[in-house]
């Protein structure tokens, strides 16, 4: 996999022009979305902090896996574990228009912390997203910290969420998995033996 920057927007009238498909990547701060970043691309490309809430900005990356390339959109955490609705209409106001109107993003990719997979916030989200998602897009729910469960509670959230990935970014569990996934969502099943 290849990786390039290609810019940290303010807010989204900065946007990158929408010449290629893209990935957009969402959650809570704190779930690990930086390291997350770090574990995919394999680089120190994200900062990880344990401070919440820091990063305001919205960073592209063109990613070339496989040969095809396409375009990761990281997108500010939204606020921390409290349950707040205004917090999420803080975070939409700048992002709603992207989220909703960009016509090359093809998948929502939502991390969820695997401690707390049933956060209000979360469902909130997930809720949001569903509430204007197109036919061409999809929600690919991504749970981190799995290094953090027993044995028996992941095979819980593992049936309770049958369509989700499970990921240990400090493990480096399950990123190959993801990986798999955006490839067989964005370019169709198969994609890797063509
Ligand atoms: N145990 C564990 N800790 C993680 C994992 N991913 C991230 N963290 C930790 O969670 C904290 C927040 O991570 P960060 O990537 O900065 O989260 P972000 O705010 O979503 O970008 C840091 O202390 C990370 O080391 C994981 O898979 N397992
Ligand atoms: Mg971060």
């Amino acid at each position: 996999m290849k990786v390039k920057f290609l810019k940290s927007a303010q807010s989204i009238k900065d946007a990158i022009e929408p010449n290629f498909t893209e990935v957009a990547l969402l959650g809570r701060s704190n779930v690990g979305k930086s390291s997350f970043l770090n574990a995919f691309t394999n680089q120190k490309i994200a900062k990880v902090s344990s401070t919440p809430g820091k990063t305001k900005l919205i960073n592209f990356f063109e990613i070339e896996d496989e040969g095809r390339k396409y375009v990761l959109v990281d997108l500010p955490g939204f606020g921390y574990a409290k349950v707040s609705k205004s917090m999420i209409k803080e975070w939409g106001k700048n992002l709603d228009e992207f989220l909703r109107n960009r016509f090359n993003t093809k998948l929502f990719i939502h991390l969820r912390d695997a401690r707390h997979p049933d956060l209000e916030i979360d469902n909130m989200v997930d809720d949001y997203l569903k509430s204007f998602l197109r036919k061409d897009q999809q929600i690919l729910t991504v749970f981190t910290k799995i290094d953090k469960l027993k044995q028996s509670e992941l095979a819980k959230l593992k049936k309770a969420y049958p369509d989700a990935l499970f990921i240990s970014n400090l493990k480096k569990r399950g990123i190959d998995e993801v990986r798999r996934k955006i490839n067989e969502i964005l370019w169709g099943e198969g994609s890797e033996d063509s």
